[in-house]
C-alpha cells in the first residue's frame, strides 16, 4: 500500500481525510466526464477543509491519494479492470490496473486509517435474475462512515434496504427520513434513523465505536436537485428488460444499466450523478471535520 505524501501527512497530523472511490471514474463515467469529476471532488474535499485520498490499483499496487499524473493514467487507460473484494488480491498479484468498487475502497480506506469515504451511489439487490453487490457484505464488516446519495437507482431499493438491516449496516438519513434514491431525492421506503447536522453523524459515528458495531456507518444523503422517481422507475425498468433480454450480467450490469439511463434520460442522470458526486463529497469532509473535533 503506497501513500501520497499529502495523505501521509495528513495522516500523521490527525487530520480530516475522505477517501474516495475509482470505479466511478472507470466504469461508472464516460470519458472526459470521468477525468474532469475526479479532479472536482478532490478540489470539494479540499474546499470544505479535508485531504482527498483518491484509492485505485496501478500496476499491482494500491495508492491511497493519486497524483494529477496517476488520475490522468486511470482514467483514460485501456484494461482497467474493475476490484472488488472478490478479485482484489488477484488483481493485486497479477499487477493490474483497476478501479476499486465501494466494497474494496471501504475496505483499504479503512485499513489505511482512514474513517470517512464518499461515493456517489452504493451496489446493492438486483431486480431478478439473482445478483447482489459484494458492497454490502463489505459494509457490514468495515468500520467506516460511508456518505452516498442512496442505492443505485438501477436497484431493487426495497431488497437492499432489507438487506442493509439483515446485515446490521448502521443507516441514517441525512436531513431525511426516507431512503434516497440515488438520482431521486426520495423514495417511499423509510429509514431508521435521521441525522440533521455532521456533528450528528459523528455523535452516531462515536456512539458506534463505543458499542463495538463491527459495520459501518451508512449516511444517505439525498440529491439538492434530482429527478422524480416515477421517471427515474420507468427508465430503469426498460434498462432491466434490455439487460435481462441481452443476456448481460456479472460485473459488467451495473455500468451497462448506468450507460442506459444516461441514454433514455438524454444525459439528465449524468449531470445529477454529477451534482450528487460532488454533494457526497462535500458532506464527507464536513463530517471528517466534526469526527477530528474540528
Ligand atoms: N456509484 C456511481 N457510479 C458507479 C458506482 C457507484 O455513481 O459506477 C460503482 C461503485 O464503485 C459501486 C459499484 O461500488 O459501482 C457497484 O458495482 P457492483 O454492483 O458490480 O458491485
Ligand atoms: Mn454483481
Amino acid at each position: 500500500m503506497r501513500y501520497a505524501p499529502d495523505v501521509q501527512a495528513a495522516l500523521d497530523a490527525g487530520r480530516p481525510l475522505v477517501a474516495l472511490e475509482s470505479t466511478v471514474i472507470t466504469h461508472g463515467l464516460p470519458a472526459p466526464t470521468n477525468l474532469e469529476t475526479a479532479r472536482n471532488l478532490e478540489n470539494a474535499v479540499r474546499e470544505e477543509g479535508a485531504v482527498p485520498a483518491t484509492i485505485g490499483i496501478l500496476a499491482g499496487e494500491v495508492s491511497v491519494g493519486l497524483t494529477e499524473e496517476e488520475l490522468e493514467t486511470l482514467a483514460t487507460r485501456e484494461n482497467v479492470e474493475k476490484a472488488s473484494l472478490w478479485n482484489l488480491a488477484a488483481l493485486v498479484a497479477g499487477k493490474h490496473w483497476a478501479g476499486t468498487t465501494v466494497a474494496a475502497t471501504a475496505h483499504l480506506a479503512y485499513r489505511a486509517g482512514i474513517s470517512v469515504f464518499a461515493t456517489g451511489g452504493i451496489g446493492g439487490v438486483h431486480p431478478a435474475p439473482y445478483d447482489e453487490s459484494g458492497d454490502l457484505a463489505a459494509l457490514s464488516r468495515t468500520p467506516i462512515v460511508v456518505v452516498s446519495a442512496g442505492p443505485k437507482s438501477i436497484l431493487d431499493l426495497q431488497a437492499t434496504l432489507e438487506r442493509l438491516e439483515s446485515y446490521g449496516v448502521g443507516v441514517v438519513g441525512y436531513q431525511t427520513s426516507f431512503l434516497p434514491a440515488f438520482h431521486s431525492p426520495d423514495s417511499p421506503y423509510r429509514l431508521p434513523a435521521a441525522a440533521w447536522s455532521a456533528d450528528a453523524v459523528a455523535a452516531v459515528w462515536r456512539s458506534a465505536r463505543e458499542l463495538g458495531l463491527a459495520a459501518a456507518t451508512l449516511v444517505f444523503n439525498p440529491v439538492s436537485e434530482g429527478l422524480p422517481y416515477r421517471q427515474v422507475r420507468e427508465w430503469v425498468d426498460r434498462a432491466n428488460d434490455e439487460a435481462r433480454a441481452a443476456g448481460i450480467g456479472g460485473k459488467d450490469l451495473t455500468p451497462y444499466l448506468l450507460r442506459r439511463l444516461s441514454e433514455l434520460s438524454e444525459g439528465r442522470t449524468d449531470s445529477v450523478n454529477l451534482l450528487l458526486l460532488e454533494e457526497n463529497a462535500r458532506l464527507a469532509a464536513r463530517i471528517a471535520r466534526a469526527m477530528a473535533g474540528d
